[in-house]
């Protein structure tokens, strides 16, 4: 489905629930991270691209007289109500009314009140599969109150607000990447992200003979949470111990010289945002040069650096990666490895388009056999970045 007939697809549904078209619709989309992992917060690089994921919402004043915004959303029988004004409390953890709480609050924090509204909010990004559903939607409510307050944010400031919102009323401490390519995602285009300048570097990715597949491993082991904050403090007790500001300063040599103050857990968190820091920078290069084979091998060498220093994969995705490891250059496959905070969720791989049926047909056929699950496998171009597509 194009994004056009997925937002008249919402169009259609909103209008069933709110008996009129509506006046707005907008989407953000999810991302693929093809490098580049856990190292926002240090400071370093991620290369990530925007896919042909979504999450559009339609909106439109309310028929009746209220002073409040309803949300409704496809996955949930009951719509959320929030009064637009300040201060706006959080609703209870791990509720979906947060992301859209917590970005409503940054724009009244800034003097600007979108109002009273009704909206239909739907995705086609896999929920909790490490595609970014949560950015989608924070990124897709901030393009909404563009629209309904007339102002346009700047994007990196849009960009924070975002990610504060996920802080503040999602109370998950992440990144800036996921709010960055959401953003600024750009049609047949990586964005290679300095997350210390946070100045966003386009590196096109148009070869025709090269696919990005998304291998969903449709298991997400109850991790992420409580790990997420830990990783982040294990690094900053690493810089802490190098004496930099972040793990953006070091060396893999400065930190052999250290090892014998650190906690070998720590050192091999280093171990690991150092070496990825590097090979993102790496993987960009390689991108542009369209050399396929060594950006796969900076691929593999990322997966292995999570799984045994970071300890973020899991038996299901390290199953994935061997599959599409054994194919091989041969088989159409350059590289693969997990993608997005871990424990589950997805991997993404490199292939040689022309291979890629026969690909998903192995990596899926194989995956059930090892671990008895349904992988949900699709490829996706680098896609542009939210949009309005009615105002
Ligand atoms: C999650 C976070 F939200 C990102 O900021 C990033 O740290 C990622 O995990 C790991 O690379 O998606």
């Amino acid at each position: 489905m194009t994004l056009n007939e997925l937002a008249a697809h919402v169009a259609a549904e909103f209008q069933k629930i709110y008996a009129r078209p509506p006046r707005w619709i907008v989407a953000a989309p999810g991302r693929v991270n093809l490098i580049g992992e856990h190292t926002d917060y240090n400071d370093g690089f991620v290369l990530p691209m925007a896919i042909e994921r979504y999450t559009v919402i339609a909106a439109g004043r309310p028929a009746k007289d209220t002073k409040q915004i309803q949300l409704r959303s496809t996955c949930e029988d009951q719509p959320v109500t929030i009064d637009p004004v300040q201060p706006l409390k959080p609703f209870p953890k791990g509720a979906w009314a947060n992301y859209p709480a917590g970005v409503i609050a940054g724009f009244l924090a800034r003097g600007l009140n979108p109002g009273r509204f009704d909206a239909l909010i739907h995705s086609t990004v896999p929920l909790g599969g490490g595609l970014s559903s949560s950015a989608a939607l924070e990124v897709a409510v901030a393009t909404l109150l563009e629209v309904i307050t007339g102002r346009k944010l700047d994007p990196v400031e849009k960009a924070l607000l975002c990610q504060k919102a996920e802080h503040d009323y999602a109370g998950m401490p992440c990144g800036i990447m996921d709010q960055f390519i959401s953003v600024m995602g750009r049609e047949n285009h990586l964005l290679l992200l300095d997350c210390r300048s946070r100045k966003p570097e386009l590196v096109p990715m148009s070869d025709p003979s090269v696919t990005v597949l998304v291998i969903n491993s449709n298991v997400k082991h109850e991790l992420t949470g409580s790990e997420y904050p830990t990783r982040r403090k294990q690094c900053e007790t690493a810089a802490k111990i190098l004496g930099v500001p972040s793990l953006r300063d070091a060396t893999a040599d400065a930190l052999e010289s250290v090892r014998g103050k650190m906690d070998e857990v720590v050192f091999r968190r280093a171990c690991h945002v150092i070496s990825e820091i590097e090979r993102t920078v790496h993987a960009a290069e390689g991108v542009r040069a369209s050399n396929w084979p060594a950006v796969g091998q900076l691929m593999y060498a990322s997966h292995r650096s999570m799984r045994d220093d970071y300890e973020i994969s899991c038996r299901e995705i390290d199953a994935v990666v061997e599959i599409a490891e054994s194919i091989g250059i041969p088989g159409g496959v350059y590289g693969c490895r997990m993608t997005g905070g871990g424990f589950g969720g997805c991997a993404v791989a490199l292939a040689k388009s022309d291979a890629v049926a026969a690909i998903s047909q192995k990596i899926a056929a194989d995956y059930k056999k090892k671990t008895g699950i349904e992988a949900t496998i699709f490829v996706s171009r680098p896609a542009a970045g939210a949009t309005v597509i009615k105002a």
